[in-house]
């Protein structure tokens, strides 16, 4: 029996250290905008051995798992003393949420998980589930995180086992270690998800980009991306909110949307990375967009490129809740590299990389959506008729380009 142990230990020894070790190759060709990569950085996989296995031989004679991980995704990103953390939103086998950061030395592969998960504090009314935080170095010198917490509805029918409410949950910390909970963010709506905190005071506030929903899953009336602002940060209350960015009829975002990551501050205006929910006959299907805000009114929306950024391609598609890629962290590099860490079908984590500049031209240049099939087929041959004429001046291109 002991050499049964041994042997099965040094073969997931010797698997885990190949994961963990291995390189993530850039995809070729790509589409010009941000470049995928061939393995996703973190599954579930990535957890220290010592996390799923009592290494006991006399306890675990067998070496099963005894604790089991289902996922790791929807991660948080931040990049502190040269390292690229993610703070992964990891399920157990249990359906239990938790947050654990993994770092990396180059932010596109080798992420190891540090020894043991986040402890997050509890507030008065404890957590049932945590998930999706959004990590917000704040110009108040705190490192913000911002999640989803979410409890039974308490006025669930007898027997309803499935409602809950959904509310933004706040800790902040300088480490990633330590963190001190706040009190829950308070909103004129009756449920809130993917509730991100703005990096500066905005009228000497704290700002936050908000969910509003109706109920647990359905966006409802409230829908769409919205704006409202807080005196405190330790007691955040939200009066008023206002929706910056509609869910619309016919679009990427038709069910719902919601903030990615804080946006990031550049020269033509506040850049953001967002989610939009539309329906189809096999479910909802989950796609990031891109749009920039002003720099001065950053509730005003000044571009936004029709339909979608990245949609879920290959493997992404498929996993716990299929055709889904969802991104809450992303990192800026002193260079101008843009690493967008997206999770897929809330099983795994990816990153793709691009530039600010990159980013910006896109934003800038990609036409809005015109909301008819009529207007999208003028926008089409707009291009072809450019492109003809280009091709007419330039003789050499048209040996390589035949139309
Ligand atoms: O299952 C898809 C996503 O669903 C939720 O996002 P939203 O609130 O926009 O519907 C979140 O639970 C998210 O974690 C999940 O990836």
């Amino acid at each position: 029996m002991e050499s049964i142990f041994k042997e099965r230990l040094q073969q997931l020894e010797c698997a885990y250290h190949s994961l963990l070790t291995r390189e993530n190759p850039k995809e070729e060709l790509g589409n010009g905008v941000f470049d995928r990569y061939a393995y996703p950085v973190l599954t579930a996989q990535h957890t220290p051995l010592f996390w799923r296995y009592d290494l006991n031989p006399e306890t675990n004679p067998y070496l099963m798992e005894r604790f089991g991980i289902n996922a790791a995704f929807n991660s948080g990103a931040i990049k502190l003393n040269g390292n690229y953390l993610l703070v992964a939103r990891v399920e157990g086998a249990d359906r239990k949420s938790f947050f654990a950061v993994a770092e990396s030395p180059n932010g596109i592969d080798h992420f190891k998980f540090w020894d043991r998960p986040i402890i997050m504090p509890e507030t008065a009314v404890p957590d049932v589930n945590v998930y999706d935080m959004r990590l917000v170095q704040h110009e108040d010198g705190w490192i913000y995180g911002l999640f989803c917490t979410e409890r039974k509805d308490p006025a669930a029918k007898p027997g309803d086992e499935s409602s809950a409410v959904a509310q933004c949950g706040i800790a902040r910390t300088h480490d990633l270690k330590n963190w001190e909970r706040l009190a829950d963010l308070k909103t004129p709506s009756p449920q809130q998800r993917n509730v991100v905190l703005h990096p500066e005071f905005v009228n000497g506030k704290y700002a936050f980009y908000t969910r509003p929903q109706d109920g647990f899953i359905e966006a409802g009336s409230g829908g769409g991306i919205g704006w409202g602002l807080a005196d405190s940060i330790e007691q955040a209350v939200i009066e008023k909110e206002i929706v910056l960015d509609a869910k619309q009829y016919h679009t990427v975002n038709e069910v719902k949307n919601g903030q990615g990551p804080a946006p990031l501050k550049t020269e033509k205006g506040w850049l953001h990375l967002a989610h939009g929910v539309r329906n189809t006959a096999a479910g909802l299907r989950y796609v990031l967009y891109t749009f920039l805000a002003d720099l001065q009114d950053p509730t005003k929306v000044i571009h936004k490129p029709a339909g979608y950024f990245i949609a879920p391609e290959g493997e992404e598609r498929i996993g716990d809740v299929s055709n889904v890629v969802f991104s809450n962290g992303w990192i800026l590099d002193e260079d101008g590299t843009v690493f967008i860490y997206y999770g897929s079908s809330d099983t795994r984590m990816h990153v793709a990389t691009t530039t600010l500049d990159k980013l910006l031209d896109y934003v800038l240049h990609t036409p809005a959506d015109e909301l008819r099939s009529g207007a999208t087929v003028e926008r089409l041959n707009k291009l072809i008729d450019e492109n003809m004429a280009y091709l007419q001046k330039e003789p050499a291109l048209l040996a390589t380009v035949q139309p």
